[in-house]
């Protein structure tokens, strides 16, 4: 078995978990891997099996992972997160909006990154107070708090920073392409896979936070007839099946490693941005609250922000705002 540098770091299931996901593994064996009696081996196993994990003991191998529940488990997105930056994950079976209970978590004074995800929300919400789909045990509804070491001005960069993480994850978990629609969404052939609402707010004692509210349709095979145009998911554009907790830990490990990039080297993230995204080079319209504004998008700024050529000639740059493609 290989070395576990880790393993107690992470709760004791997830560590089970990710040691069984190297190679099977008698009850023994992990036991002195991981430091602990026999018997808190089997105690784990038990409650790993009732979490809905498929784990025999083969006589010859030791336990194996046969079957993976299709249910988003904290432990199990930390046994597969290679970046063990974010160690405090929850998950609820329901709540209005995880957004929410992250702010909850802020202004009760926690500083510390945490995630928390909801196998459904009842108020999930987008930008401007819109709607958000969120239904149960098929997708991904996730907030994190945050507390970047930059310039409040700056903290715009998360929600581009956050759209790469994101797309990247997708990248890797599905092989899809992935598209970004400045400024918060992730599309897959052309349909808005994900969304990103970033709230802010301030305690008194800890100072500023950010919670990175996450949306990713990810087994849905209907949506709202609403939505239906617009909105697919990833089992419907690749064809299968998607782990979620596997998709939750890349987007973990990927934001982990994003954010240090994005406080020292903004435009390595906006480089990577401007190839994915689907607005570059086109003629939009902007809305940002009053009259639409018209204009092609010539690339982002040093801050990620849209750079629109207007039809008098003059270059400006826009911090927020829905685009849309302008139809001559
Ligand atoms: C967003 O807003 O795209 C941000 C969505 C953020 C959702 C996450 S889930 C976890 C956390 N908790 C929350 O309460 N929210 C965050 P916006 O750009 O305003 O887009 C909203 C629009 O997307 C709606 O008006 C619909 O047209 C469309 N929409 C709603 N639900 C959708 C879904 N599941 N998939 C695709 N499009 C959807």
């Amino acid at each position: 078995m290989q070395s576990f540098p880790h393993s107690r770091t992470i709760p004791l299931d997830a560590a089970v978990l990710r040691l069984l996901r190297q190679s099977p593994a008698h009850p023994g064996e992990l036991a002195a891997q991981l430091g602990c009696p026999p018997r808190d081996i089997f105690e784990s196993v038990n409650r790993l099996q009732d979490a809905g994990f498929d784990i025999p003991l083969n006589p010859t191998l030791g336990l194996q992972i046969v079957a993976d529940p299709d249910r988003l488990l904290a432990d199990d997105i930390l046994a597969r997160l290679e970046n063990p930056w974010i160690s405090d994950i929850t998950v609820y079976e329901s709540t209005a909006s995880t957004n929410d209970l992250v702010t909850r978590r802020a202004t009760d004074g926690s500083t510390a990154p945490l995630a928390i995800l909801a196998e459904t929300q009842t108020a999930g919400r987008g930008r401007f107070g819109r709607k958000w789909h969120s239904s149960p045990r098929q997708g991904i509804w996730m907030s994190i708090l945050l507390r970047p070491e930059i310039p409040f001005s700056q903290w715009p960069r998360l929600t581009s920073t956050a759209a790469l993480a994101i797309a990247l994850a997708i990248e890797n978990v599905t092989k899809l392409q992935t598209g970004i629609k400045w400024p918060n969404d992730v599309l897959v052939h052309g349909k808005k896979i994900s969304g990103l609402l970033v709230e802010t707010g301030l305690h008194p004692a800890a100072g500023a936070f950010a919670v990175l509210g996450i949306g990713i349709n990810a087994n849905q095979t209907e949506f709202p007839e609403e939505i239906r145009d617009r909105a697919s998911s990833l089992k419907l554009e690749s064809g299968k099946f998607v782990n979620r907790n596997t998709l939750v830990a890349g987007i973990l490990d990927h934001i982990g490693r994003l954010l240090p990039q994005m406080q020292t080297d903004f435009s390595g993230v906006l480089a990577q941005i401007s190839e994915r995204s689907t607005v570059l080079g086109k003629a939009l319209q902007l809305h940002s609250g009053g009259i639409p504004i018209e204009g092609v998008a010539e690339g982002l700024d040093e801050e990620g922000h849209l750079l629109l050529r207007m039809q008098d000639g003059a270059l400006r740059s826009f911090s927020a705002g829905e685009v849309s493609t302008r139809t001559p």
